[in-house]
């Protein structure tokens, strides 16, 4: 009935309620031991702790002193930090080399104040307190020019001032639409930029956490459903100094294998082992580049995890051998819910172990999903990790080095879509309800998962793709963006949720590409192909009857693009592996939306439909169906069309055309972009690299070209290699050096091709090399 207009039916409207709000009070007293100081005040409890000199961690109880235990996303430990106290009449003022917060004494509203006495972040009339329900909420000001970017996964537009939105792991097959809030993910952490500064917040919360930039004009509020508030404040001040605080704090991504960075087929679901064998036999057939297939549901014995049906797919470990001869992984899904089933050995062996979630009372918690009534593995608890991980060993015997893990939120098949709230969680000794842990269980999932792979693969980078995290998932798994659909909306969503997940981050993410559900069709599926070449992560999915969505499934000229840009993918695998080092190392993404790059100008604030992929190359696909033209901004600079090498000046808006075939790409002048051959799958090692340089005058740059094996864990004890590439343009011509840096791995290639774009025949360049190895090198001059 709420599906009509009886849902706004005239009565509705309640009376609106006055805000009530309670502050925490004044401060009666304080307390400072090393870099952490406790205040009393007259309605709590705080405590700030310099957790670096620019990472500062606020917490709030009302009735004790606040617990400090944090979550499982938090991984650096805090450091020594000098910490001064000065107390004035008003105020009392805490600072640290980098920051100093001035607290009001009477009304505990905290200010933030950088070295140039400039305010990062301030609280004029309400900071700290309680809401109507008793809950821990912070109100900041928000000003006329502050933008928000982050919040993990969420529909809607890359700025989401003016947005009320909540975290709270939750499976929404139901389409994805600007109204869509809880989804998949939650992170509950976002980036502000004022005029071209930055700072973040994230809250430490597990259980659901509300961020209210949506209320007022003046401030905004994030609360949980909790009394204890515990966050943290980075400071910047650029963009990409707050990313690298954050990620700091709770980790980066490890660097994946290289062949989760490429073309990924997936279908819900490929029924047998003749089905797959058929598949990638079409793939080999046509040549078109692929380095895995997905098993999904259908390969289990009953959807009992951990099992195959043996009709199906009688051979598994011959399958995943053959395949990987012709550079082919499988990764098969894993859920959580495990079959209540007394004669199967998971299930069996989880209750004996009392390994799966439980009521207070010792009663095993049982809810339905696919195996029917299933038990599900608590997470929160070592030694369930550890038992989990270790159960991996089925794949990995069978040579398998990805997992799938879906239906993690945990998605339960009932009105709450969840497990019970008051079923407990064993937490590593520290018992907490369901509720307050629910946005942890993928997490913990995918902690349990990757670790047990990375035992079992012997030095081999694991693969895990996950449906539901927390902050701090990238540390073990990949990131799908879920079940969306068939839809240009969603092409378009694909764009500014990816940059937001980057933000927040997770570098590693991406779409099921042609969309889940829905019937797909071939200008789309060519449009989101191309969108897809730049995601990080690249898999086409589809769901059970909806029409097939492989490559090719559309007709020979849709195919021809298709395979086009799929290989375009392998083309561009050197420099987007090394933009996947850089973001394991520093935490900045691979997609990035403009401001993160341009933060002073302001009208990268919110651009939706372009991103950048690393600092030098601008995408701006097409996203609308039966378009061919469309407007495109540059930020300053020059830029020049990867495709044409014609150029664009910078700091302006152009009209470009792009046929079907063509997703625009714009590379910035001074670039330096290491390129391949394409290639069928990143089993093959690349014979040639090309260093593609688009020279600008007078100008020095430098990039730092990394390789290693692309699948073990060897470039941890130094076996990789490096290399500085500088060109240098003057009058007198372009000088090209190529200068060893590190050199303890040996790349395959032969053959170094320079590419040097937009020059005259006649220009002088000159190559100097001083490598360890020998190979030829040309000059190509375009
Ligand atoms: O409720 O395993 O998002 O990718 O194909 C459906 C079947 C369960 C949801 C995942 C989707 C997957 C599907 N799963």
């Amino acid at each position: 009935m709420l599906d009509t207009s009886f849902a706004i039916t005239p009565d509705k409207e309640k009376t609106t309620q006055t805000h009530a709000f309670k502050s925490v009070g004044r401060l009666k007293n304080y307390q400072q031991s090393e870099q952490t100081i406790e205040c009393i005040c007259e309605n709590g409890y705080v405590s700030i702790v310099f957790y670096k000199e620019d990472i500062i961690r606020i917490l709030m109880h009302p009735k004790h002193t606040p617990n400090k235990q944090s979550s499982f996303a938090v991984v650096a430990s805090p450091e020594n930090v000098e910490v001064n106290i000065k107390e004035g009449v008003d105020t009392l003022e805490v600072s640290s080399q980098s920051v100093t917060l001035i607290i009001n004494k009477e009304s505990f509203t905290v200010n933030v104040i950088n070295q140039d006495e400039e305010v990062i972040v301030s609280e004029s009339d309400f900071g700290l307190g309680y809401n109507e329900k008793q809950q821990a909420i912070c109100y900041k000001d928000m000003e006329k020019n502050d933008h928000f970017y982050g919040f993990g996964q969420k529909t809607g537009y890359l700025d989401k001032r003016g947005e009320k939105m909540s975290m709270w792991n939750t499976d929404v097959f139901a389409p994805h639409n600007p109204s869509t809030d809880e989804l998949y993910q939650s992170i509950p952490y976002f980036l502000a930029t004022r005029e071209g500064k930055a700072y973040g917040i994230f809250v430490d919360n597990t259980s659901k956490t509300i961020f209210d930039l949506q209320s007022s004009t003046t401030r905004y509020a994030f609360s949980v459903e909790e009394q204890q508030l515990d966050y943290y404040v980075f400071v910047g001040p650029t963009p990409k100094d707050v990313l690298k605080q954050y990620t700091t704090l709770i980790g980066t991504m490890p660097l994946p294998p290289k062949w989760a960075l490429g073309y990924h087929q997936s279908r819900y679901s490929y029924k047998s082992e003749e089905e797959v064998r058929e598949l990638v036999r079409t793939f080999k057939e046509k040549s078109i580049p692929l380095d895995a297939v997905y098993l999904d549901i259908h390969y289990m014995d009953g959807y009992r995890v951990f099992t195959f049906n043996k009709n199906r797919f009688p051979h598994p470990e011959q399958m995943v051998k053959d395949l990987r001869e012709v550079g082919v992984r499988i990764v098969p899904i894993v859920d959580p819910g495990v079959k209540r089933d007394v004669e199967y050995a998971i299930y069996k062996e989880g209750m004996s172990k009392h390994y799966f979630c439980q009521y207070i009372d010792g009663e095993v918690y049982h809810g339905d999903v696919w195996p029917g009534s299933s038990a599900f593995p608590d997470f929160t608890n070592r030694d369930v990790r550890l038992w989990w991980g270790k159960r991996h060993k089925f794949y990995t015997d069978l040579g398998i080095e990805g997992i799938w893990n879906d239906m993690n939120e945990p998605s339960v098949f009932n009105e709450t879509k969840t497990m019970d709230l008051s079923v407990i969680h064993e937490n590593d000794g520290n018992p907490k309800s369901h509720r307050e842990l629910h946005n942890v269980y993928g997490l913990m999932m995918g902690a349990s998962t990757y670790n047990g792979l990375k035992q079992t693969l012997d030095n081999k980078r694991p693969f895990v793709l996950t449906r539901a995290g927390y902050a701090g998932v990238q540390r073990y798994a990949t990131v799908w963006t879920g079940d969306n659909r068939s839809f240009w909306e969603h092409l378009q969503m694909t764009l500014p949720m990816c940059m937001n997940l980057g933000i927040s981050g997770v570098a590693f993410s991406g779409p099921d590409v042609g969309g889940f559900s829905n019937d797909s069709n071939g200008e789309l599926l060519t449009r989101w192909t191309q969108v897809g070449m730049f995601t990080p992560y690249f898999r086409n999915h589809s769901v059970l009857e909806s029409i097939h969505q492989e490559p090719w499934s559309f007709g020979e000229e849709y195919e021809q693009i298709i395979k086009r840009y799929i290989e375009e993918r392998y083309v561009w695998m050197p420099y987007l592996y090394i933009l996947f080092k850089e973001a394991s190392e520093t935490g900045m993404p691979v997609m990035r939306p403009l401001f993160l790059e341009y933060p002073h100008d302001a009208r990268t604030n919110n651009i939706n439909d372009q991103f950048m992929i690393g600092s030098d190359v601008v995408v701006t696909p097409i996203l609308t169906p039966s378009t061919t033209h469309r407007s495109i901004y540059l930020p300053e600079g020059r830029w020049v069309d990867y495709w044409t090498g014609k150029q664009f000046n910078g700091g302006q808006y152009h009209l470009i055309h792009a046929e079907l075939d063509t997703l625009p790409i714009f590379i910035k002048e001074g670039a330096i972009i290491p390129l391949a051959r394409t290639k069928s799958s990143t089993a093959i090692k690349d014979k040639e690299l090309l260093i593609h340089i688009y020279p600008k005058d007078n100008n020095t740059t430098t990039f730092t070209y990394y390789e290693d094996d692309g699948e073990s864990f060897d470039y941890q004890v130094g076996k990789y290699y490096e290399c500085d590439i500088t060109v240098i343009t003057n009058d007198a011509g372009i000088d090209v050096q190529l200068t060893n840096k590190h050199q303890q791995y040996q790349p395959e290639w032969q053959e170094v091709t320079y590419v040097i774009h937009g020059v005259d025949a006649d220009t002088p360049v000159n190559i100097t090399e001083f490598s360890y190895k020998h190979f030829t090198s040309k000059v190509f001059k375009q």
